[in-house]
């Protein structure tokens, strides 16, 4: 069965390049169904509202919970069921071991929102009625709304599909993978094997399988310290 995903937003045309390179080629081979929902479309005024002032005051507009309910419940009510992501900057860190989880799903829905966020009511609303609702956030920085997290989200999940990498671009060596030592990956090299002065590694011309592994993970190494000492 293909991956579901189903993205709710304002700007439907900020989700178009999920139909080009690696992910629109999963679309067209059937390994991914992805539909995008206006909201407005759910809207019931002439206008086609969708936010409204935060109670309480401050800067901003808050998305009503009415068109969000509109919208989401013919989504969430099929089989089988259906998680809901939130992408916001208050949400759970978004990592790899994120997307190996999601990409195991069968059914996603992502509502995207702007910065100020959705009505609280609907995500208490649909985590009552059984739903598993993930507010998660691609990380520490601002944007205008949810839709880029989206992108980003789909395209981590969706090259971890069953046939959407071939052989030879195996997610297994992918920085963050689990089973790495180090988590980033090292310096790469190509032909010609002189460029404006510059050399290759030697062992990378060996044809030596065990002394190339043995310096990818050192340099790996080298790379997780300097960058990130963080993740050591
Ligand atoms: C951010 O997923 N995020 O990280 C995100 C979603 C929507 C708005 C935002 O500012 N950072």
């Amino acid at each position: 069965m293909p991956l579901s995903i189903d993205v709710v937003s304002i700007f439907p045309d900020y989700l178009a390049p999920a139909r080009l390179s690696l992910v629109g080629k999963a679309i067209a081979d059937g390994l991914v169904e992805l539909r995008v929902h206006d909201l407005r479309n759910a809207a019931d005024d002439r206008h086609r509202s969708v936010d409204d002032t935060p109670y309480g005051g401050g800067p901003g507009m808050v998305m009503m919970a009415e068109p969000w309910g509109r919208t989401l419940d013919p989504l969430v009510g099929g089989h089988p069921p259906a998680v809901i992501i939130v992408p916001t900057p208050s949400g759970r860190v978004f990592s790899q071991r994120t997307a190996e989880e999601l990409a195991a799903l069968p059914r996603l829905i992502i509502a995207c929102g702007r910065y100020e966020g959705i009505d609280a009511r609907v995500w208490q609303h649909y985590r009552s009625a059984g739903v598993d609702v993930q507010e998660l956030s691609i990380g520490d920085f601002v944007l205008a709304g949810g839709e880029v997290a989206a992108l980003v989200m789909i395209e981590a999940i969706v090259r971890l599909l069953p046939g959407v990498l071939g052989n030879e671009e195996s997610a297994a060596d992918d920085s963050f993978s689990a089973g790495r030592p180090s988590p980033l990956e090292g310096p790469v090299f190509t032909k010609p094997r002189q460029w404006r002065g510059l050399g290759v590694p030697e062992v990378l011309l060996s044809g030596d399988h065990g002394r190339i592994a043995a310096w990818r993970g050192e340099q790996s190494q080298l790379r997780t310290q300097e960058q990130r000492p963080d993740l050591q």
